[in-house]
């Protein structure tokens, strides 16, 4: 995992209000090829997968959110509360959405288009290839 998968965005601020953006190939080091968003129910957890190539940033542009990454030997937590502030999603790094702000969005940038075969949904198949990729 790299250091910090945090990333902060650039943001314009007046006296209208804030714009955050963010630029394919130089705010994240992916070319952006699909953008989702989650309005999750309040509380309920989700994510508890890992994807095998897909790049992806997070972003938490209303309410806030803790995230729980795990590359299999290392596990990490982050409070994802700013729009102004990414989280780098790696690939085989399992992780998990928790404490979902009543009224959140988190929208998400993904370096590739939608495909289940790149995720990784059983956490013990997570920890058997992240071991086999690391030569563990
Ligand atoms: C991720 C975390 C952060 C699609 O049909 N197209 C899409 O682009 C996406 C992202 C999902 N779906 C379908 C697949 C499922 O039937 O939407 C349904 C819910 O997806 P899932 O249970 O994977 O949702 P989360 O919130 O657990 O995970 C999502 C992303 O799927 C995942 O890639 O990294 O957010």
């Amino acid at each position: 995992m790299a250091a910090t998968p945090l990333v902060q965005l650039a943001k314009h601020e007046d006296s209208r209000g804030r714009l955050v953006s963010v630029e394919s190939l130089r705010d994240v080091p992916f070319a952006i090829a699909r953008a989702y968003y989650i309005l999750p129910a309040e509380s309920a957890a989700r994510g508890f997968h890992a994807h095998r190539t897909l790049e992806q940033l997070m972003i938490c542009v209303s309410g806030s959110c803790r995230v729980i990454l795990d590359d299999g030997e290392t596990r990490s937590e982050w409070l994802l509360d700013r729009p102004d502030l990414g989280l780098m999603l790696e690939p085989m790094v399992w992780h998990e959405m928790h404490d979902l702000s009543e009224g959140s969005i988190l929208l998400v940038l993904a370096s590739a288009r939608y495909d289940e075969s790149d995720y990784i949904r059983d956490r013990g198949e997570f920890v058997r290839e992240a071991a086999a990729r690391a030569g563990r």
